[in-house]
């Protein structure tokens, strides 16, 4: 009786599902009328764009354009998709919504570039020199000769590599596109997704054919699932330790995977990234801009905050805005009803409010000239008091906070560290620290561990965990981070990893999502983390080994944070040398190229923090004076 009862239950939700997937198209093909076009770009490239158009014909309408990589199915006039548009809120709202196959995927013409270098000067180039910005450009002008019934106004948005090309449109942008929602973009693939400060994101090994791969014809399928990496149901941090050093995946991925011969070819950040990064070419952006990222987002959290802070330095955009909530990768684009990162629980509808009230506003008032526009500059969540902040500046003008490591292994807010003192671990790449307590099994991209619980890594002798006392009152830490180590290893080469993280009181109760078998109190919760690869302290293009034994200054930025820590609960600084699979092992025996280094050259290291290290939170702290080079 009890398993049929199972089963019909199952069946319910199953029928649910369906007729809700089933009415979201037929809304769509109820109040939207569908039109596939292909149209030329300047070099006579053709890129394949789908207009959804509303059925109701007596007003005009804005565009509101995504340009995207990853397919914009379902392709065919006679076939609608389930939702349009960022948000079920701006579809019923009704736009022009607007989607295209950036050039060289899926149905469009061209060859396919990562991070397409700008070239700047959109208007004053030959036919034959593109980028995204002219591809956008000639894209709406087209549209707005071509498309009835809108208003002259375009707005558009993207998520991930579709907030790339968002942002890439700003340069140059065309004068009918008034409102950009650049969200989780990428900025620079040496500081976003397969990079993080120079070391390479082993855990994205699996995604690389995505990018690598060239089609050869126009297709509605992907055409590199041939070539992914041969993946059983092994835990990522066993499959890819067994897998060996990084050469071991050119078994996989041949030459004709072009992302992969870049990425192993081009190990330090040479002339062939710095073109591709769109941070230098943030100028002159004259539109309203509103850059959307969510503090937990494990792939683009360097993009938002950078892509912000140049459009803002440059002073030139009539409204240029940040929010920035508790969110992992594009949670903002989705409501379950609570905000969960695996075992944190931040609130009830949080996306939905962000769309009905932030999103929807905006572009509402750029683009149909409805409502009012007073939203602040910067409207973040605080996740440790789970409530959104309101800044006028970002980061903002307060104290810095510096946190210093005690011989007697206690973080101080106050009282600079012993410079005599000296922690030591070994760090052995044979066994390196998982980045989670899960074994998490081997995936596209690594994404909820950006709030895990770190008590698996506090145990283990080479983690370094230096703690407050317990809080007698809330201190909030807002603005950016830098991490200023003093350091001596006793070989060529390490990495360091520096965690920020909140820990609760025993007494700590579960929330209302959290899993039954999770203890809450004593939880170490991640709020912040960085990697930084030491042979670019000096300079990231130029990589220098480390002499043995020699006191050594490695400092580098971990992303900006808003964030309570609550009375009763301890700040903890966590300090260690391998986080993997996040991140691929460092040798730590300096070689040239680590994508060609052979199992001989991994050894381990014993590394020696000096007590006179301290982390440096908020303030006025001159990023670009005290980073490695970057040119
Ligand atoms: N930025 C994300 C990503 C890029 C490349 C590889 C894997 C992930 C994204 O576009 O989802």
């Amino acid at each position: 009786m009890k398993k049929l009862s199972y089963l019909l239950v199952l069946h319910l939700l199953i029928t649910t599902l369906a007729l809700a997937q089933e009415d979201a198209a037929d809304y769509v093909r109820a109040n939207y009328t569908k039109k596939e076009y292909r149209i030329p770009m300047r070099d006579g490239v053709k890129l394949y764009t789908i207009v959804y158009s509303p059925k109701d014909q007596s007003h005009t309408y804005p565009m509101l354009m995504k340009r995207t990589c990853y397919s914009i199915r379902p392709y065919g006039e006679d076939k609608y998709a389930k939702s349009l548009g960022p948000s079920k809120t701006l579809m019923e709202d009704k736009y022009i919504f607007v989607y295209q196959d950036v050039r060289g995927r899926y149905m469009s013409e061209g060859k396919f570039t990562n991070m397409t270098p700008n070239i700047p000067g959109n208007n004053r180039r030959k036919k034959q020199e593109v980028d995204e910005s002219s591809d956008t450009w000639d894209t709406i002008d087209w549209l707005l000769k071509n498309v009835e019934n809108n208003n002259g106004k375009v707005g558009q948005w993207g998520i991930s590599y579709p907030g790339f090309y968002t942002a890439a449109a700003l340069p140059d942008a065309h004068p009918a596109l008034v409102a950009s929602s650049p969200q989780a973009p990428i900025s620079d693939f040496f500081f976003d997704d397969f990079h993080h400060m120079g070391a390479y994101l082993e855990s994205y090994t699996l995604a690389v054919p995505v990018f690598g791969y060239q089609k050869d014809s126009l297709t509605t399928q992907p055409w590199y699932v041939d070539h992914m990496l041969p993946v059983d149901n092994q835990g990522a941090y066993d499959y890819y330790l067994q897998l060996g050093p990084l050469k071991n995946v050119s078994r996989y991925y041949g030459e004709d995977n072009e992302f992969w011969q870049e990425l192993t070819q081009h190990p330090n950040y040479d002339e062939f990234w710095q073109k591709r990064n769109l941070l230098p070419h943030l100028k002159n952006v004259k539109h309203a801009v509103l850059t959307v990222g969510g503090w937990y987002d494990a792939e683009d959290l360097y993009g938002p905050l950078n892509i912000f802070k140049h459009i803002e330095a440059d002073g030139q955009s009539v409204n240029n805005m940040l929010v920035m909530g508790p969110w992992s990768h594009g949670d903002w684009s989705r409501e379950r009803g609570v905000q969960v990162i695996n075992d944190i629980y931040f609130g009830d509808s949080i996306s939905t409010f962000y769309q009905a009230e932030i999103e929807s506003v905006f572009f509402n008032y750029y683009l149909k000239g409805e409502g009012e526009m007073a939203l602040p500059k910067a409207y973040l969540f605080d996740p440790g008091i789970k409530k959104w902040q309101k800044f006028a500046v970002w980061p903002p003008e307060v104290p810095s906070t510096r946190l210093y490591f005690m011989a007697d292994g206690r973080l101080s807010l106050n009282q600079p560290g012993d410079p005599g003192a000296v922690f030591e671990y070994v760090s052995d790449p044979q066994k390196p620290v998982p980045y989670r307590a899960t074994v998490a099994g081997v995936r596209f991209t690594p994404r909820p561990f950006m709030t895990d619980d770190q008590r698996h890594a506090a145990r283990r002798p080479d983690v370094l965990s230096f703690q407050t006392d317990v809080l007698t009152e809330d201190i909030t830490l807002a603005g950016e981070i830098l991490a200023k180590l003093n350091v001596a290893i006793s070989t060529t080469d390490a990495d360091f990893v520096v965690k920020l993280i909140d820990v609760y009181p025993p007494d700590a109760q579960p929330d209302k999502t959290t899993p039954r078998h999770v203890v809450m109190g004593g939880y170490q919760k991640l709020v912040r983390s960085e990697v930084f690869r030491g042979r670019f302290r000096n300079s990231f293009v130029e990589p220098e080994p480390f002499v043995p034994g020699e006191p050594t200054e490695v400092q580098f930025p971990l992303q900006d944070i808003l964030y309570t820590f609550q009375k009763g609960h301890r700040i903890m600084v966590q300090v260690h040398s391998t986080w993997f699979p996040y991140i691929d092992r460092n040798p730590q025996k300096y070689v040239d190229n680590i994508f060609t280094a052979g199992e001989e050259d991994f050894v381990k290291s014993t590394i020696q923090v000096f007590g006179n290290s301290v982390i440096e939170i908020g303030g006025d702290i001159p990023m670009e004076t005290v980073l490695p080079k970057k040119k």
